[in-house]
């Protein structure tokens, strides 16, 4: 039988999907004929030679069949990419940059989230539970100066491992919003300490990890996307040290460049961390 949060979870693959179809990003680029048939032609092979390999029964192909048929009805392809395929994308797509490290979106980024002023509150409800966390940074340049015109967009789950608009029975834009930095690049958020998140577990991509006695969680994160004028955008997880999912996230999404140092609030409520970003020029 399902827990609540299954039931709950499972409603994030339909909105993953439907969000990515109305989102312009695949039509963001017409891909030559040469490309596709390479890329398809290796990536059969690749089948092909896992077939051989491994001697694949009819009973396994079907067991295949039925459970990619599932992907797509659970609405789950967002999620099965994101969480399998994103992370290599992302590092090939990366490998020349300069600047900070980033790493995988994932399923749940929503654009124009809500404007906060620096030092300013990510959205939240009044009883949001979990600890206070207070995040200071500075948006540079490749040569150290603080840009101006920078904004950081964030986006996390709650206490609960829930994200707004995938789950139920939370506002908007809990736990979401874009920070606009000042002119020298500073800014200063304040926002709940996120808990670990485990992929849905009644959707295709459960019943692959359940097949194949996976575990399937995700170390708790913080997503950004960093923005300047002129500079190419960032877009990161930033991690908690000492989390048990820090070394075998399901998503391979984490580096150690990207695992935070927060301590004990100065005023006493909660934590406070330091983390910048330098940004690669366009
Ligand atoms: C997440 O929250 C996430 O960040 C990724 C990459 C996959 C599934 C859920
Ligand atoms: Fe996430």
């Amino acid at each position: 039988t399902l827990s609540e949060f299954d039931a709950k979870a499972a409603e994030s693959g339909s909105k993953a999907t439907e969000r990515f179809k109305s989102s312009g990003k695949r039509a963001a680029l017409e891909v030559p004929k040469e490309r596709v048939s390479l890329l398809a032609r290796e990536v059969l092979e690749a089948v092909y030679a896992t077939i051989r390999t491994h001697k694949v029964t009819y009973d396994e192909y079907n067991a295949l069949k039925e459970w990619l048929i599932g992907v797509g009805e659970d609405g789950e392809w967002p999620l099965f990419l994101d969480v399998w395929v994103e992370h290599v994308v992302e590092e090939v797509a990366t490998e020349d940059r300069k600047g900070s490290k980033g790493t995988i979106e994932g399923p749940y980024y929503v654009p124009d989230s809500p404007e906060q002023p620096t030092p300013g509150r990510l959205p939240r409800r009044e009883d949001e539970p979990g600890t206070e966390l207070t995040w200071r940074g500075q948006i540079r340049g490749l040569d150290g100066s603080g840009l101006a015109g920078g904004t950081v967009e964030i986006w996390h789950a709650d206490g609960a491992g829930f994200y707004s608009q995938y789950a139920p029975g939370l506002p908007e834009w809990n736990l979401r919003g874009t920070v606009l930095a000042d002119e020298d690049g500073n800014f200063e958020i304040q926002t709940m300490r996120p808990a670990p998140y485990q992929i849905p577990t009644d959707g295709a991509c459960g019943k692959l990890i359940a097949a194949a006695g996976w575990h399937a969680w995700r170390p708790a994160h913080i997503h950004v996307k960093v923005s300047a004028p002129g500079h190419q955008q960032i877009t990161a997880q930033l991690y908690f040290p000492g989390d048990a999912h820090n070394d075998d996230d399901i998503a391979s999404a984490v580096k150690p460049e990207l695992i935070l140092d927060p301590k004990p609030a100065a005023d006493g409520a909660g934590e406070e961390m330091v983390y910048d970003f330098v940004l690669d020029p366009e």
